[in-house]
């Protein structure tokens, strides 16, 4: 495919002032988000999950080949499936799996194996890595920086969601084989996050351990 290039007309620019009022507003709600394990079962509806899918859509990725797949679960039938082969996995690894130091970075976190929230919240969101795509005559397209496509995807799905009043968990149960069988994924799909999704329970607290946020000199370094 040769290149085409067309005009950035949908950029706009903002004075300085607009642009510092702007980015402290964005600072403003982003910082109010929280990760969530504590959630209600209330339904969400499904277009405002497709809309907030679409932005993740827009997230930049290797030479535009979008090496993702979200497969976005609502069946109580697969969460149940999901939830029982997590707890599984999660077990061993707080039984034994993890190194003592893991736990103990964890510990403030107040996380356990039991991991009820993959049966509660209305919605799963497994977010899978495409290392080469099939085409229907059964050739492999070769995808580019698979990890750090789906992360700044799923990165751009969280802030979305926050966006619009939902809460979420960035859930890594280890390992995640799991999801490709649940699921009946393709062998060119591996799963790299899974997304719980919906509205917080009622009485939802959250670890005041995730308040503490490194000042910026200590994780910014300017040359
Ligand atoms: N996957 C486990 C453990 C866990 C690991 C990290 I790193 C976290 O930030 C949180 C949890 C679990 O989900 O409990």
């Amino acid at each position: 495919m040769t290149a085409e290039f067309v005009p950035h007309s949908d950029y706009v620019e903002f004075s300085e002032a607009e642009m510092r009022a702007k980015a402290q507003a964005f600072y403003d709600n982003i910082k109010t988000r929280r990760t969530v394990r504590e959630f209600s079962d209330r339904p969400v509806p499904r277009d405002i999950i497709e809309t907030c899918l679409l932005a993740a859509g827009t997230a930049p990725n290797g030479a535009n080949l979008q090496p993702w797949q979200f497969v976005v679960i609502s069946d109580p039938e697969v969460k149940q499936k999901i939830r029982t082969a997590a707890e599984e996995e999660e077990a061993a690894f707080y039984n034994g799996r993890a190194p003592q130091e893991w736990l103990e970075a964890l510990a403030p976190l107040g996380t356990d194996a039991n991991k009820d929230f993959l049966t509660i919240a209305p919605y799963l969101i497994a977010v899978f890595g495409k290392s080469y795509d099939l085409l229907p005559d059964g050739k492999k397209v070769k995808n580019y920086y698979v990890t750090e496509s789906v992360g700044l995807a799923t990165g751009t799905l969280i802030t979305a969601l926050h966006e619009c009043g939902l809460v979420s968990l960035t859930h890594t149960p280890s390992p995640m084989g799991f999801l490709s069988e649940v699921l009946e994924r393709p062998k060119n799909e591996r799963a790299l996050i899974l997304m719980v999704v919906g509205y917080p329970a009622e009485d939802c607290t959250v670890p005041k351990h995730a308040f503490e946020k490194k000042p910026l000199e200590e994780f910014v370094t300017f040359v």
